[in-house]
C-alpha cells in the first residue's frame, strides 16, 4: 500500500462553483447523476483534473455538454478539460446492497444511507474527493421510500422524488443521504437571534420511544454552544438519523448528522446511565462540529485533530457543566489513559499531527481525538480563560468558510494572545507520552519542587526535546488545610525547578492537579501521604487519584510479592466512603479498582513482565479484602444509595446507582449472589439491571438471570448486544475464549453488524486475563474472526487488530502466540489496505 506525506500537499487544481446530484435509488442499481461546475484555482501549479472514484461504475460523461471518454486510471479517473470554467456531468450506477464496507452508499435494514468520512464520497460518485475542495450542494432524490432526505435545508418534494439545498461550501466527506421507512420525533429551537429551526429526530417505526432523551440534549447543545462560545445554528432544519449498520459512533454531515443507534435510542428500561451520559455525548459532539469541522474543516486528513480534538474538548466541556465537572474529568482522564496512553506507548504511537498515513481510516485514534483534546484544554490553561475565549472568537472570524490547518489553529492564539507557542507545537509533532519525574526538598522555609521531563522513543521517532508542559501545583500545610492554591507552572526544560517560600513546616503538594498535561507522573509517595492526600486534597482530580494511586501500589505490590500497604488503603477507603460530603459518583468512583489493563502497562513500564493471570488473582484477592472490611459499612450505604424517585438519567440518580452498585460488586463477595439476584428480580431500569447480572455472571451465579434477560429482550438489538458483550466481559480467564466462540455460534450473532461483532470481540479484548489465557486460543479464535471479517468490512477489521497492539509487553510465549496470529492475519490473500497497514505497523 501506497504512503500519503503531508510534506506532499498541493492545492487543488480546480475548485467548484456548485454541484448538483440527482439519485434515483434502487438496491442493486442506484443511478447517480451528477452536474459540477469546476473552476481552475489561479493558487494550483498543476492543471490536471483527476477526480476520485471507486467501485463505480460510468455509463457517460460531458463537459460543457459535449461526450468525453475520461481515462480510467488508479483510485479515479483523468480528463482532458477547457482552461477556463466548465460544467461537467457524468451518470454513474452504484450498488447499495452490496456494499458491506458501510463506506458510500449503503443500506441498513431496508434503508439507504451514507458514510462519507473519511473517503467515502468517491464511491457515490466521481468527484476531488478531498477536503479542501468546498461546495454548496443541490440533491434530488428519487425513490419508493417515504422519506428521503439529503444535507441543508428541504426545497420541494412530491410523491417519491424531494429536493434539497445545502447553502453552506461543504467538503465532499460532510455530504449525507438517507431514505427508508422512518418515523420522526420533531421538536424546534429558536436561536439567540430568533431564527427558528426545526428539529427532526428519525428512527425506525418502534423506536419512536426512545428519542427523547436525544432530543433534549440536541437542544441543550444548542444552547450551550451559543452561551459558551456564541455559535449560532445556520440552517432552518437540523435532522439526525439513527441507523443500526455504523462504523462509528456517529457522523456529523451538515444539517444531517447520521447516528449509531446506539449513540442515540435511550430509554431506561433498555439503557444504562453511562449509556445515556455517552449518547449525550455524542450528540454535543455531532452538533458542535457544525461549527468545528463544518463550517471551518481540514485541508488535509493530516490536519484532523483540527476538528476532532478541538471537539472533543468542546463535547467535554459541555459534560463537564451539565454534569460533574469533576467526575466527568475523572471520567475523561480514565479513558485517556486506557485508549491514548497504551496507543502512545506502544508499536501504534502517532502524533496527534502526523507526517504520514496508508490509509486514513487508522487515524481516527485516540490520539487525534483524545490527546488533541489535552492539547487544547492546555493551551486554554497556559492563555487562560478570557483569552482562550478571545482567540476563539478570532478563529472562527478569521477561519470561517475555510479548509484550516492546525497552523492557522496556534498562529491564532499566538497573535491573539501575544505568547510565543514554538515549542508547545512539539505537542503536536512528538509523538509518545511524556515521564515527569518529580522529587522535593525543604530547607529554611522553602520548599523546591524539581521536575525532570522525558519522552521515550516511539517508532520513527527515536529523540524527544522537551515540551511545554503546564503543571498544576497546589500545597498542604501538615493539618491537611491548603496554604498555597492551584498555581501554573510552566515547564520548558528538560529539568526544571520551582521554589515556595515561606513554609513553617514541610508541606505536601499536590501535583498535576487536574490532570493539567497528559503525561505520566513518576513521583516516588508513600502510602501515608497517599492517604493524606485522599483525606485532605481539595482538588477532586487529585484526591481521586491519590486513591487510584494507593490502589495500584497495593495490587503491584501483592502481583510482585512486595509488602502490600493493604490496611492503608482499605482505611483511607472506607474513610471517604463514610463521608456523605462527597458526591456519591466520586466514591464510586474511589472504589472503582484501576483497570487490569493500567496494571499491566505500570508493570510493563517497569521492566517487570506482566501476568494476566497474576493480574486478575490480585483484583480478586483485593475485592474479598475490601469486602471483609467495609462489611459493617455496606448495608447503611446501600441503603442510602437507593433511589425511590422515577428514574431520571441526571447526574445526581446516576451516580448514587454508581455507588451502589460498586457496593453491590462488593456485597456479592459476602453473599455469593443473594443481593445482586434480588436487585435483578426487582430493577424496573437498565442500569440496575445490568449492573446486578455482572454481579451474578462473576459469582457464576448468572444463568437464570440470562436467560431471563433474553427473553425480556430478544427483539432489541442493542440490549441484545449487552447479552453478548455481558458473558464474554464476566467470564472467568479460562473461559472467555469458549464463551467467545459459543457466541459466535449463536442465531442471533450477525457478525457483520459492527455493533454486534464488537458486542463479542470488543468484549473478548477488554476481558484481558481472558484473551490472554495461557494456551493462546484467545489470540487464535479473534484472529480467525479478523481474517473472516476483512473481506467485509475492513474498517472494523483493522480498528479491532489493535486488539494485538500491546503484544511485546507479555512473556515470552504469549508474545510468540501473538507474533504468530499478527503473521497469520498479515499472510492472508487480498488483506485489505487497511489492516495490512495496521498489522504491520504492530508487528514492526
Ligand atoms: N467525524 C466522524 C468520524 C468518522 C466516522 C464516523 C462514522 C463512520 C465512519 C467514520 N469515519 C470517520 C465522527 C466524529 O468524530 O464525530
Ligand atoms: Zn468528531
Amino acid at each position: 500500500p501506497q504512503k500519503i506525506f503531508l510534506a506532499d500537499y498541493t492545492p487543488p487544481a480546480y475548485l467548484i462553483e456548485s454541484v448538483e446530484l440527482t439519485f434515483k435509488l434502487a438496491p442493486t442499481t442506484t443511478r447517480v447523476m451528477s452536474k459540477i461546475r469546476f473552476t481552475p484555482n489561479p493558487n494550483a501549479a498543476s492543471k490536471e483534473f483527476f477526480l476520485h472514484g471507486e467501485q463505480l461504475n460510468l455509463i457517460s460523461a460531458s463537459i460543457d455538454g459535449s461526450t468525453v471518454t475520461p481515462e480510467p486510471v488508479e483510485g479515479g479517473l483523468k480528463c482532458d478539460v477547457p482552461n477556463a470554467p466548465f460544467t461537467w456531468e457524468a451518470e454513474v450506477e452504484i450498488n447499495p446492497e452490496a456494499n458491506t464496507a458501510l463506506e458510500g452508499l449503503y443500506m441498513s435494514g431496508g434503508m439507504y444511507c451514507t458514510q462519507c468520512e473519511a473517503e467515502g464520497f468517491r464511491r457515490i460518485t466521481y468527484y476531488p474527493d478531498r477536503p479542501d475542495v468546498m461546495a454548496p450542494f443541490k440533491v434530488r432524490i428519487e425513490g419508493n421510500d417515504p422519506v428521503l432526505l439529503s444535507n441543508g435545508n428541504p426545497v420541494a418534494s412530491g410523491e417519491g422524488w424531494a429536493e434539497w439545498h445545502d447553502p453552506w461550501p461543504k467538503p465532499a466527506y460532510l455530504f449525507a443521504l438517507v431514505a427508508g421507512d422512518l418515523i420522526a420525533r420533531d421538536d424546534s429551537f429558536t436561536t439567540m437571534s430568533g431564527k427558528e429551526v426545526a428539529l427532526k429526530l428519525w428512527v425506525r417505526p418502534g423506536d419512536e420511544g426512545k428519542t427523547a432523551f436525544g432530543m433534549q440534549a440536541l437542544k441543550d447543545s444548542m444552547k450551550w454552544d451559543e452561551e459558551v462560545y456564541g455559535r449560532e445554528y445556520d440552517l432552518d432544519i437540523f435532522q439526525i438519523v439513527a441507523v443500526s449498520d455504523f462504523n462509528m459512533g456517529a457522523m456529523e454531515n451538515k444539517g444531517l448528522n447520521i447516528f449509531n443507534t446506539s449513540a442515540v435510542l435511550a430509554s431506561p428500561e433498555t439503557s444504562t446511565d453511562a449509556n445515556f451520559e455517552r449518547i449525550e455525548a455524542i450528540i454535543a459532539h455531532e452538533y458542535f462540529h457544525n461549527w468545528t469541522g463544518n463550517r471551518i474543516t481540514c485541508r488535509d486528513w493530516f490536519q484532523l485533530s483540527l476538528k476532532e480534538g478541538l471537539t472533543v474538548f468542546r463535547d467535554q466541556q459541555f459534560s463537564g457543566d451539565i454534569r460533574s465537572e469533576a467526575v466527568c474529568r475523572i471520567n475523561d482522564v480514565i479513558a485517556l489513559r486506557g485508549r491514548q496512553f497504551r496507543e502512545d506507548n506502544g508499536p501504534l504511537a502517532h502524533q496527534v499531527q502526523p507526517d504520514s498515513f496508508v490509509e486514513i481510516n487508522n487515524f481516527y485514534t485516540a490520539t487525534i481525538y483524545e490527546k488533541g483534546a489535552e492539547l487544547i484544554r492546555m493551551m486554554k490553561t497556559l492563555v487562560g480563560h478570557d483569552a482562550y475565549y478571545k482567540a476563539l472568537d478570532l478563529y472562527f472570524s478569521r477561519h470561517d468558510g475555510d479548509a484550516a490547518t492546525i497552523e492557522d489553529w496556534v498562529r491564532v492564539f499566538e497573535e491573539s494572545t501575544g505568547r510565543d507557542l514554538t515549542q508547545f507545537r512539539r505537542w503536536y509533532k512528538q509523538a509518545g507520552t511524556p515521564r515527569l519525574k518529580v522529587d522535593d526538598d525543604f530547607k529554611d522555609g522553602t520548599y523546591t519542587l524539581r521536575f525532570k521531563q522525558e519522552t521515550p522513543p516511539t517508532p520513527e521517532q527515536d529523540e524527544k526535546l522537551p515540551q511545554h508542559i503546564p503543571i498544576a501545583v497546589g500545597l498542604l500545610n501538615p493539618n491537611g488545610d491548603e496554604v498555597l492554591p492551584t498555581q501554573i507552572l510552566e515547564m520548558t526544560d528538560a529539568e526544571q525547578s520551582f521554589a515556595f517560600e515561606g513554609h513553617s513546616a514541610k508541606p505536601t503538594p499536590s501535583i498535576l492537579r487536574h490532570f493539567s498535561a497528559p503525561v505520566i507522573l513518576e513521583r516516588e509517595s508513600s502510602a501515608e501521604e497517599r492517604a493524606f492526600l485522599l483525606a485532605h486534597d481539595t482538588d477532586p482530580f487529585n484526591k481521586w487519584e491519590a486513591g487510584r494511586a494507593l490502589a495500584k501500589d497495593v495490587l503491584i505490590a501483592m502481583i510482585t510479592g512486595e509488602d502490600a500497604p493493604t490496611a492503608a488503603y482499605l482505611d483511607a477507603v472506607a474513610a471517604m466512603l463514610r463521608d456523605d460530603n462527597l458526591d456519591p459518583a466520586f466514591r464510586a468512583l474511589a472504589l472503582h479498582l484501576p483497570a487490569q489493563d493500567d496494571i499491566a502497562q505500570t508493570l510493563a513500564d517497569g521492566s517487570v513482565t506482566p501476568d494476566p493471570l497474576a493480574i486478575y488473582n490480585a483484583h480478586q484477592t483485593l475485592r474479598q479484602q475490601m469486602a471483609e472490611h467495609l462489611q459493617d459499612l455496606l448495608p447503611r450505604l446501600s441503603a442510602e444509595m437507593d433511589v425511590s424517585e422515577p428514574f431520571e438519567p441526571n447526574a445526581e440518580q446516576a451516580g448514587k446507582r454508581a455507588l451502589g452498585l460498586e457496593l453491590l460488586k462488593v456485597t456479592t463477595r459476602l453473599d455469593s449472589g443473594a443481593a445482586a439476584q434480588a436487585l435483578y428480580d426487582r430493577a424496573d431500569n437498565m442500569t440496575l439491571r445490568m449492573g446486578a447480572l455482572g454481579c451474578l455472571l462473576e459469582a457464576r451465579k448468572g444463568d437464570a438471570a440470562l436467560a431471563d434477560f433474553r427473553t425480556r429482550f430478544e427483539g432489541d438489538a442493542l440490549v441484545m448486544d449487552k447479552w453478548f458483550a455481558m458473558q464474554v466481559a464476566h467470564a472467568a480467564p479460562e473461559q472467555a475464549a469458549d464463551m467467545a466462540e459459543r457466541l459466535t455460534n449463536d442465531s442471533d450473532f450477525n457478525w457483520k453488524n459492527p455493533n454486534r461483532f464488537r458486542a463479542v470481540f470488543g468484549a473478548l479484548m477488554m476481558n484481558q486475563a481472558g484473551f490472554h489465557e495461557a494456551t493462546g486460543k484467545g489470540y487464535a479464535l479473534f484472529a480467525d474472526w479478523l481474517i473472516k471479517l476483512d473481506p467485509v468490512n475492513a474498517q472494523i477489521t483493522a480498528r479491532m487488530s489493535t486488539g494485538f497492539e500491546t503484544w511485546k509487553r507479555w512473556d515470552a510465549d504469549r508474545q510468540a502466540m501473538m507474533k504468530t496470529q499478527l503473521e497469520r492475519i498479515a499472510a492472508t490473500r487480498d488483506l485489505s489496505s487497511d489492516t495490512q497497514e495496521m498489522v504491520g505497523r504492530i508487528l514492526n
